[in-house]
């Protein structure tokens, strides 16, 4: 492995050549110094080090009070989660809990997220993998972000206006959603997400033979978040994407053997790429050409070999990352087990689907990348910037020039490589999946920090790295160290997210409270009041800072309480919150928000409940009693 320079010998080595991979390896502080000097072999003063260093710095950090100019939306992996951090900063900016339990906000706890999770969720973690924004016309639209959840076969939708977690949807007949990508044109009708794991259909423990076992490509309908279709593949099904026509979408296969060991998974010096013809597969269904499987009544369709439905294009060996390059001409199939990336002409799927041509006559490029390629990404000036986990490096290269050199031109397409610390998984360059694609930044999500940072125990922060990619050079500028485990990222343009700065009193993200409301016959705005219901006690309560508008209540022993709050405040960035001591209760009440939770009262006495989020100088004042009687 490599290893870090020391500062000094940074200084004194600094730099001998443009393709030194050690130049950036140094104390943080000097990080893209050497990059911005833009020197060859000349040597340097320290006082043009020093300025060259600051000039390079002025580039990346955000000073206080300044905004960044990119939200980065990061999955949290098998926290289950979401981050959303300012890029170039990284500073993290905010968390939105979304498979997880989430004891600050009640995600998890409230009712308004039970209402998203399922009230019998028992399903308390989750392994968010891939971030992925709305599009119109290929452009992020900033209203939702999808993301999958690889431990529980979920597909979950985030509202961009409020950050929240608004719907969650359980694909069903399948095992373990990974690669998930949203069609990118006319806009994000589908989510698309596959399931990576065959299972047996029926399964319920009759037949277990991998005979009768598939999986399958899943499309969900982005407003309803209902699943639209499923199809049947031969294989197994990694990572995918869409392409900009709206009638492609491919995914990637690493076990085309189905084996169920790991010598058999790679058994075959080819795996595949399957493309799924988006328009073929809408007609089968509106014809009723499909079936459906156990209780479901999703629309099944068969994509096996032989299918008008799919084309399987072979790729070299295991391959992971599917990514479409922003000019809309081509799939990037990564390699993994291949040093090679395989680049697809979407321009000949058409005639691929018609028979004109076979598979690989699809294929116009196969450049030789380095050892582990994972993740492709792009700068929108025709290069691609992919991952190779093995090699600790981003292989910047051009695809027009690999394009080339596989029609026998002698052109050296690589144009960089750069080490990263340590084992990247995947890269993402801003705006890369819109036609938007910019080249300014490009995140790197390293699976290994080892000696980066201060250690914390066995257990180790990852590092997600940022570079400058402006220039032609890629310079490494930032360590950013994250907890387990954000496997993607998305950058978008600031000015594409539009958030709110308090809640719509009539926001449907707690309409189920304004409906119980208004059966109880309680104004959620004005009344604090009690309202029994047999054994059901329904609390409403108003808050306005530093007081809730009810500072006792009571309840019998055995009761299920239901506590609502209204926030009356109208000034931004006032949110309150409500605890129940010894209750397990706890939620925000952003501004103009109403929130809820249910929890039994099952010990008599005095319970105080108090504001958890600090709103106030008179916060601790802030506070009330539940009185229980004794049954
Ligand atoms: S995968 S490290 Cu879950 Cu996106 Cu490739
Ligand atoms: Cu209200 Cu703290
Ligand atoms: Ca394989």
């Amino acid at each position: 492995m490599k290893k870090r320079d020391d500062l000094t010998k940074d200084l004194q080595e600094l730099p001998e050549s443009g393709q030194s991979r050690r130049r950036f390896m140094g104390a943080a502080a000097l990080a893209g110094v050497a990059g911005a000097t833009g020197l060859g072999t000349a040597v340097m003063s320290r006082e043009a080090f020093a300025a060259a260093a600051e000039e390079a710095r002025n580039k990346y950090v955000i000073h206080p009070g300044e905004l960044d100019e990119y939200y980065g939306f990061w999955s949290g992996g098998h926290s289950g989660e979401v981050r959303v951090l300012g890029v170039p900063s990284m500073r993290e900016l905010m968390r939105i809990p979304v498979f997880n339990v989430d004891s600050a906000t009640g995600w998890g706890i409230s009712n308004e997220s039970k209402d998203v999770l399922g009230h019998d969720n028992t399903h308390l973690n989750g392994d968010s993998h891939h971030p992925h924004i709305s599009m119109t016309d290929g452009r992020y639209d900033g209203k939702y972000l999808f993301i999958n959840d690889k431990a529980n076969t979920r597909v979950a939708r985030i509202r961009l206006d409020i950050m929240k977690c608004d719907k969650i949807t359980t694909i069903p007949n399948v095992q373990a959603i990974h690669g998930l990508r949203l069609q990118k044109v006319p806009k994000t009708k589908y989510v698309f997400c596959n399931a990576e794991y065959v299972i047996p259909h029926p399964n319920d423990g009759s037949d277990t033979s991998l005979e009768s076992s598939f999986t399958m490509f899943n499309a969900v309908d982005a407003e309803t978040m209902e699943v639209a279709f499923q199809v049947i593949v031969d294989g197994n099904l990694d990572n995918t994407d869409a392409d900009y026509t709206g009638k492609y979408a491919c995914s990637t296969c690493y076990n085309s053997e189905k084996a169920l060991d790991l010598a058999g998974t790679m058994r075959n010096d080819r795996d595949w790429a399957v493309v799924f013809n988006i328009e073929r597969i809408e007609q089968a269904v509106k014809n009723g050409n499909y079936k459906t499987l156990g209780d479901s009544k999703v629309p099944v369709v068969d994509g096996r070999a032989g299918s008008e439905l799919t084309r399987y294009i072979p790729v070299p060996k295991n391959p992971h990352g599917l990514n479409t390059s922003p000019d809309g001409k081509y799939f990037i199939a990564n390699g993994k087990l291949s040093p090679t990336a395989t680049i697809i002409a979407i321009d000949k799927l058409d005639d691929l689907f018609d028979g004109k041509i076979e598979p690989r006559d699809t294929v116009v490029g196969e450049p030789e990348l380095g050892l582990g390629p994972l993740h492709t990404t792009f700068d929108g000036r025709g290069n691609a910037y992919t991952t190779l986990f093995i090699d600790s490096q981003v292989a910047k290269w051009n695809i027009a020039d690999a394009i080339k050199h596989y029609n026998g031109e002698d052109v050296n397409y690589i144009r960089q490589k750069l080490d990263v610390h340590y084992q990247p998984g995947h890269n993402h360059a801003s705006l890369t999946e819109s036609r938007d694609a910019d080249g300014k930044w490009l995140v790197v999500l390293s699976k290994f920090s080892k000696d980066r940072f201060l250690p914390v125990g066995p257990l180790h922060a990852e590092n997600d790295q940022l570079i400058d990619i402006s220039g032609e050079e890629m310079k490494l500028v930032h360590d950013g160290p994250t907890f387990a485990e954000p496997h993607d990222c998305i950058l978008v343009r600031r000015d594409q997210i539009k958030t709110k700065k308090i809640y719509d009193r009539n926001d449907p993200f707690f309409a189920s409270a304004r409906e119980q409301a208004e059966k109880d016959g309680v104004t959620l705005e004005a009344d604090n009041k009690v309202i029994r219901d047999g054994n059901k006690v329904r609390v409403y309560m108003t808050s306005i800072a530093p007081q809730y508008g009810m500072t006792e209540f009571k309840v019998k022993q055995g009761d299920e309480v239901t506590v609502y709050v209204t926030n009356l405040d109208t000034i931004e960035d006032v949110t309150h919150g409500f605890c129940m001591v010894n209750h397990g209760v706890s939620m925000e009440v952003s501004p103009q928000q109403t929130s809820s939770v249910t929890f039994k009262a099952d010990r008599p006495g005095v319970h105080w409940y108090y504001c958890n989020w600090f709103c106030h100088a008179l916060h601790m004042e802030m506070r009330g009693r539940m009185i229980v009687e004794k049954a």
